[in-house]
């Protein structure tokens, strides 16, 4: 769309369409025109912004520090955007990405309110056939899927959903203009990052919560503030060396790793570096001692840690051994990070039903069914996180023109080369694709590496005079074990995350991120490129008839 508000006509033939206009999208968009390439991007939303643009709900914000959770790639940008809080809100996240569209004047090429939904390789003219459900029919030599890890919102497979009357929200659909929750009696089923964000703020304006838990989460609290003005200097004033840091961390996050076991320092040390971790809050309490992801007896210090604190915070006993996890290590799913969510348990307006125990058989007219009993509610928010990685991928029929759909090559788990690029689809690229790091760092600089490695290849193969670029089947091979045997490494796979998919129903269990850590990852991705795209087949140029 151009700033006046119309849309020029779209053309047949341009070089990349990209899919998803979050931030992967956008800042793909920008590199490409950058380099003289002509792009669509197809969006299904109205406005830029991907995540921030859909999840809505009450109490949303970013876990990893905004001055980090930002894009590096323009020094001008990450000078003048002032975050005014240490995670910022979603609504600011979502101005920011919107800011990001006009500063770089980027929605004139975004087609908004559409969604792909087909996409075909011709293998004669080595073109993508993109059609959506607007009727657009585009062909593009290169198809990039910005489609985003966390985009395909999931609800429950829980009989009589349709017949409940009263209002339903899922986190990741929240309606623009905001919920009311004021005299309402809520249901909130699930216990992940989004509701352990929503619930404390809903609870303040609610008339009742009751919270259906099926699995207890570890949450940190964030002690979130308004950003000190020298913090913000300190961070604008050596952007370029932190930054730096950040692509060779293990997370995509600078932060003050402790390298030393949590079993060689004597039980008063761990508490106290502990303790400290927890004052500061956030994500960096994993990173208290070095081997909490891969040592089960080391895991289950800082388990016990956060138990106590849980045990402290809930005045009532039976309520806080309900919301304190023991059947999986700390880590291994999400690590929540959270404000005032285990002490909103000791509200009077607040209850909690383990749906573990006595599981929800059913949703009524008038409110859940569990084993135990019947809840009645006049609303219900569905907390229940989404078809991670994959989901948004396999929502579009993507055929290779040779009898095969990734829907198929799939089916028993993602397949990837570097979470790049499938086998058997050329010209086909994904960004945080399954077997990258992904959902498993900041995803700003995962992001912004993908985006970069795809533009600088699009380059080569220009300057190369070839047609496009394919993963093999044997580097494809190779690295999906790699990336099996890293994360069996770890104590990840011993927990029904997401990340295995185990939270939708028959989908397979395979450790879909890529574990090995983003600065490993870069430099695998760096040395591959430097090396002539090891483990990829250069496409020759297509005959000028078939053009
Ligand atoms: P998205 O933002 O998901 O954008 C993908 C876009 O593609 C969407 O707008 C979608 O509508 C569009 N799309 C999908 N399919 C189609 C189609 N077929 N046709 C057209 N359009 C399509 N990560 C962090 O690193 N730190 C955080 O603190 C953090 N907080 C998060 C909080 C929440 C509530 C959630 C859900 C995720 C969070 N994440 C966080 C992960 C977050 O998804 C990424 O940080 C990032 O925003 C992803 O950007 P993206 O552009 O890759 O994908
Ligand atoms: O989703 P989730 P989310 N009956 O899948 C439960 C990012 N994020 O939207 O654990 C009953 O984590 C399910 O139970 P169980 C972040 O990466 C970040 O909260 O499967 N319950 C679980 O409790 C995060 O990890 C932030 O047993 C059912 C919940 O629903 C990811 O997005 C904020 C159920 C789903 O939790 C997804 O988070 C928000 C059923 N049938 C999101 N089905 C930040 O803070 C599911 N559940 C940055």
């Amino acid at each position: 769309m151009t700033k006046d508000g119309s849309t020029p006509p779209l053309a047949r033939n341009i070089d990349a369409v990209i899919v998803g206009a979050g931030f992967s999208g956008m800042y793909m968009l920008h590199r490409l025109r950058a380099q003289g390439l002509s792009a669509i991007v197809f969006e299904a939303a109205d406005d830029v912004g991907g995540t921030w643009y859909w999840n809505r709900y009450p109490g949303a914000r970013c876990d990893v520090e905004s001055m980090q959770y930002s894009y590096s790639f323009s020094p001008e940008l990450q000078q003048e955007w002032h975050w005014r809080e240490i995670y910022a809100p979603q609504p600011e996240i979502l101005r920011y990405a919107q800011h990001v569209a006009e500063r770089f004047d980027l929605r004139r090429d975004i087609r908004f309110a559409t969604r792909v939904e087909r996409a075909r390789f011709d293998r004669e003219r080595l073109r993508w056939e993109i059609a959506t459900d607007r009727g657009d029919r585009v062909s593009a030599r290169y198809c990039i899927m910005a489609t985003g890890c966390l985009s395909a919102a999931k609800l429950p497979e829980i009989a009589g959903c349709e017949k409940f009357r009263g209002a339903t929200y899922h986190t990741g659909h929240w309606p623009h203009e905001g919920v009311d929750f004021s005299g309402r009696s809520v249901g909130v089923i699930g216990t992940g990052s989004s509701a352990i964000q929503a619930i404390p703020v809903i609870a303040r304006d609610a008339k009742h919560v009751t919270v259906f838990q099926r699995t207890p989460n570890y949450s940190i609290p964030a002690h979130n503030r308004p950003m000190p003005p020298e913090y913000e200097t300190m961070w604008k004033s050596h952007y370029p060396e932190l930054r730096a840091r950040a692509w060779e961390t293990r997370n995509g996050i600078v932060y003050d790793l402790n390298d030393q076991s949590a079993l060689a320092v004597d039980a008063d040390q761990r508490q106290r570096i502990y303790e400290r971790r927890w004052a500061a809050g956030g994500i960096p309490f994993m990173a208290a001692f070095n081997d909490l992801i891969v040592n089960a007896d080391a895991n289950e210090t800082a388990a016990e840690f956060v138990r106590e604190k849980i045990r402290a915070i809930v005045h009532d006993p039976e309520t806080a051994a309900k919301l304190t996890p023991t059947s999986y290590p700390i880590g291994t799913k999400r690590i929540c990070v959270d404000t005032d969510y285990f002490a909103t348990f000791n509200r009077p307006n607040v209850s909690l039903i383990d749906v573990r125990e006595h599981p929800i058989t059913a949703i009524t007219e008038t409110g859940v069914e569990t084993a135990a009993g019947h809840y009645e509610c006049d609303t219900l928010v569905f907390a229940t996180g989404f078809d991670a990685m994959t989901g948004a991928l396999n929502a579009i029929t993507i055929d290779n023109g040779a009898g095969k759909s990734l829907r198929d090559k799939w089916a028993a788990g993602p397949r990837t080369y570097l979470g790049l690029m499938a086998a058997g689809f050329p010209n086909l690229f994904m960004i945080t694709g399954p077997g990258s790091p992904s959902v498993l760092s900041n995803m700003m600089v995962s992001i912004e590496q993908h985006v970069d490695w795809i533009a600088r290849c699009l380059a080569t193969l220009d300057a190369r005079g070839a047609a496009g670029i394919e993963a093999s089947e044997h580097a494809e091979e190779n690295w999906v074990a790699h990336v099996n045997e890293v994360a069996y490494k770890t104590l990840y796979p011993a927990a029904n995350s997401w990340y295995m998919g185990a939270n939708v129903p028959g989908k397979p269990r395979v450790f879909m991120p890529y574990i090995g850590g983003v600065g490993v990852y870069r430099e695998i991705c760096e040395k591959i490129a430097a090396n002539g795209y090891e483990g990829f087949h250069l496409l020759p140029p297509v005959a000028a008839a078939a053009e």
